[in-house]
């Protein structure tokens, strides 16, 4: 807080109830205060609504407290700060997670019962803050919880997106998206920081001033306002920042002299043109257009973030100081290369606000920044038009050239050798009919790190994509294997799981420490931890089940082995292997007597997740998901062996009640295409076993939890490439169930929908759209091996058990707390920070 005299002073003021109560009384007195002093609603109702937003004020002032506490903390010992730039940050919900973290959530019971309420159904009431598409996003929200927990000085920055992802509901078309209103009513977690408002310049020109440097000037300006969402960690008082900023127009924007004119819009343009900026998270997940607003969202996140950063780094320096020190107090991680503007934008305060020259500027900003790599897809590397780049950002403009140049003057000088390939090197591709700018290209040259997702993905990412660059710099690349937050993603999911695993190895420390599930080892085989697990899946299985029910209107029976595929839909992903397969075993069952369909192993299959909208294929496979249900469910013969759900709206919410009920679920990437997969590690911890290809973080889960644990299928992505070769060279030669699935989908029993676009697909040597670039036919055959062994596998309920018991054991690597704690020590150079 900033005091009157503009010095940093704690504040005094005694706060009108305990913020800090851990007492069910006086937590309940804190909620009937804010229900009635914090009236959003019409006074003398406290329904369900009202109760939600009461309860989670509560526990805001209790992060306020805790979140000034880190502030004045981490001010006072000055430490170096890691500050992670994202544009998509997938929180979901935030109540459970908080009174989770600040282990109160007893006590948040006790007081609602009070009125007469229980904890589950206020915590349903909260929307999903969705300001991400999937994997990245989610990753970026994963890392807050650790950096939190691990009492690390770090930030996030992100945007506030009015719209975040879209509402996908499933209608007889196939899927359709609605905007998802998150701010509807409006967020408990986020507190304006009306003092914290930065200038962002767009369009104008670059002038050049008498003593030669340069300054941006002209153009449209609008402001950038901070809201701050609180982070706590785990059993710890730091609690730290996720800060979303908010596009403002200036004051004086608003023409009165319009307006009383009658000239109401034009009146208002700036403030309209202001509020585009932050209305819609870009829908895109792997996928990107040259759209003028994303780049214009980009760098309102990276100028907004820069100020900020700039502005505290100077607030806490003391006595005389140099810029040298930037680097020593302030690291910059860049989450893929949608923040890449960063890099000039430091460039430009440092030299034209700063008074710093190129060598020193350059010095400063490529030892703060590091990037993460999170694909290799050739569509997803961001490439950005360079006269629409000189439009909206000449100074930019000027600084990335001047870097493109210096680059290729490196090379001519000291490596003749990379001659060849200095054109792909470059940042500039001055392509005649469309240059661009290579963002990753830009990342690598001017990162002190780069890093990828999982090892697999680093390794390519060192042999394929940024081979060249390896040689000049040979230890700049790093890997960082992806993790996920075993708060939200065990502990506060399945309760009932951890109590469980706590009982048996007589700690709960395996929450911050999530190596020591290793312990479980010496008890798979343990007939009493057995019995324990499987009610406590069974559990699980049986809310999921009602959970489908209320969606889909389909019940499902707990008995059957749940199979789940959830992740966005795309065609690197295969959900169209795991729908074929499914169709497969529908028609062997249809072909069977009763007698042996008895034998087989009763299975529901669900799949679910979000296509981009104007991503058609994804969208076919959506609908031939949804129909190929509607067909096995209701065939009586078949669908007491067999269903299959499409699970709408996927997100952060439905994870948390899918995953603890999965037995199975499928991570069956064409080898080499998923960076990493981070829900493969959410379902392993569940106890979930996988049937996967060697792609991604795959690899490492099988290594930790045994080979013997995982169903593998699958060419691998060192025969990827020859693969493809003999298929264009007509060499493939498809397996009979592959051709008798397909042929089934023409055959019209799914419905009269046009499914040929998709099967042709699969279809023909090469071409746009053909010749089955992802494989699906060459794995199919493995894929159905594999498939068989899972089926004789839970035939044996003690060897599943077992196999499951041994998917959690196994898991412990997958923490994001390792992962952050990598980061920190590997890369960023920063160390704990903790509240006293
Ligand atoms: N990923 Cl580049 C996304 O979710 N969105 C993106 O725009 C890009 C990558 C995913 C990637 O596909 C997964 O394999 C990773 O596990 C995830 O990022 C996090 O690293």
């Amino acid at each position: 807080t900033n005091g009157g005299d503009g010095s940093l002073v704690s504040a005094k003021v005694p706060p009108l109830a305990n913020p800090l109560a851990e007492k069910p009384d006086e937590i309940a007195s804190n909620i009937s205060y804010h229900a009635q002093y914090s009236p959003h609603f019409s006074p003398f109702k406290f329904q369900l609504q009202q109760a939600y937003y009461a309860t989670a004020e509560s526990v805001r002032d209790r992060l306020i407290q805790q979140w000034n506490e880190t502030y004045l903390h981490f001010h006072k010992v000055d430490p170096k700060q890691t500050y992670y730039l994202s544009m998509e940050f997938l929180q979901g919900r935030a109540l459970t997670n908080a009174i989770g973290n600040l282990n109160i959530q007893d006590a948040y019971a006790d007081a609602l019962r009070k009125f007469g309420l229980e904890l589950e159904e206020i915590t349903e009431q909260e929307k999903d803050a969705a300001l991400g598409n999937g994997g990245l996003g989610r990753l970026a929200s994963c890392f807050l919880d650790s950096m939190a927990t691990l009492n690390l000085p770090a930030w996030g920055y992100g945007l506030r997106y009015r719209y975040g992802l879209f509402k996908q509901i499933i209608t007889k078309e196939g899927q359709e998206e609605v905007a998802e209103d998150w701010l509807e009513k409006f967020s408990p977690w986020e507190i304006v920081r009306h003092d914290v408002l930065y200038p962002i310049r767009f369009f104008g020109q670059v002038e050049v001033n008498p003593d030669g440097s340069r300054q941006w000037i002209g153009g449209e300006v609008i402001q950038a306002l901070a809201y701050d969402v609180p982070i706590p960690g785990y059993q710890t008082k730091n609690t730290i920042s996720l800060r979303l900023w908010e596009a403002k127009a200036c004051a004086d924007d608003f023409d009165l002299f319009l307006f009383n004119d009658g000239q109401l819009e034009s009146a208002s343009v700036l403030h309209s043109r202001a509020q585009q900026i932050c209305s819609v998270l870009y829908p895109g997940d792997a996928t990107e257009g040259g759209k003028l607003l994303r780049l214009k969202q980009q760098y309102f996140l990276c100028s907004a973030s820069l100020q900020d950063i700039i502005s505290r780094f100077k607030e806490r320096r003391q006595g005389p100081w140099n810029w040298s020190e930037f680097p020593t107090k302030v690291a910059v991680q860049l989450n893929d290369t949608h923040p890449t503007l960063s890099i000039p934008e430091l460039m430009r305060l440092l030299m034209d606000v700063e008074g710093l020259g190129w060598d020193e500027a350059w010095a400063v900003t490529s030892k703060t920044v590091a990037y993460t790599n999170h694909t290799v897809l050739p569509e997803a590397l961001e490439k950005w038009s360079q006269p629409v780049m000189w439009k909206l950002l000449p100074r930019h403009m000027e600084i990335i050239e001047e870097i493109d140049r210096r680059f290729v003057a490196l090379i001519s000088k000291t490596r003749l050798d990379l001659e060849d390939e200095l054109s792909n090197m470059r940042i500039l591709d001055n392509n005649l009919q469309k240059p661009v700018v290579r963002m990753a290209n830009l990342c690598v040259v001017s990162s002190h790190t780069v890093n990828g997702v999982a090892q697999l993905h680093s390794d390519i990412l060192k042999s394929e994509l940024f081979a060249s660059y390896v040689s000049i710099w040979p230890t700049k690349f790093q890997n960082k294997t992806n993790g996920i937050t075993p708060r939200r993603w065990i502990n506060f999911c399945s309760p009932e799981l951890s109590r469980i695993i706590t009982k048996w190895l007589k700690t709960d420390k395996w929450v911050t420490n999530l190596d020591l599930l290793t312990g479980l080892r010496e008890f798979a085989d343990n007939e009493d931890l057995q019995a324990e697990w499987l009610s406590a899946k069974r559990a699980n299985k049986q809310r999921l089940a009602q959970y489908v029910l209320q969606v889909t209107g389909e019940s499902i029976d707990p008995d059957s082995l749940f199979d789940i595929q959830v992740k966005r839909i795309h065609e690197y992903k295969r959900q169209l292997l795991n729908i074929l397969g499914v169709i497969y075993r529908y028609k062997k069952l249809k072909e069977m007597s009763p007698e042996e369909r008895k034998s087989t192993t009763a299975r529901t299959v669900m799949i679910g997740g979000k296509a981009f909208a104007t991503y058609t294929n994804a969208k076919r496979i959506v609908k031939l998901v949804d129909d190929v249900g509607s067909v096995v469910n209701s065939d009586p013969e078949v669908n007491s062996y067999l269903k299959v759900v499409f699970v709408p709206n996927y997100n952060v919410s439905v994870a948390e009640v899918l995953i603890p009920g999965s037995e199975l679920s499928q991570h069956i990437s064409t080898a080499g295409m998923e960076a990493s997969g981070t829900s493969n590690m959410k379902f392993a911890l569940n106890g979930c076993l996988i049937i996967g290809t060697l792609d991604g973080a795959n690899v490492e889960i099988r290594e930790e939890i045994g080979e013997e644990n995982f169903f593998l299928f699958g060419a691998t992505a060192d025969e990827v490439p020859r693969l493809r070769k003999e298929r264009e060279n007509g060499l493939f030669k498809p397996d009979p169930r592959f051709e008798e699935a397909k042929k089934f989908i023409r055959s019209g029993v799914f419905g009269s929908y046009d499914y040929n676009p998709l099967l042709d697909s699969l279809e023909g040597n090469s071409g746009y759209g053909r010749g089955d670039y992802f494989l699906v036919g060459y794995d199919f055959p493995s894929y159905m091996d594999a498939q068989e062994k899972v089926d004789e596998a839970y035939r044996d309920k003690k060897r599943w058990l077992k196999m499951s018991i041994l998917s959690t054991a196994g898991s412990g690597k997958f923490s994001s707390d390792r992962t952050i704690a990598q980061y920190a020590k590997e890369i960023w150079n920063i160390e704990e920070c903790r509240v006293p």
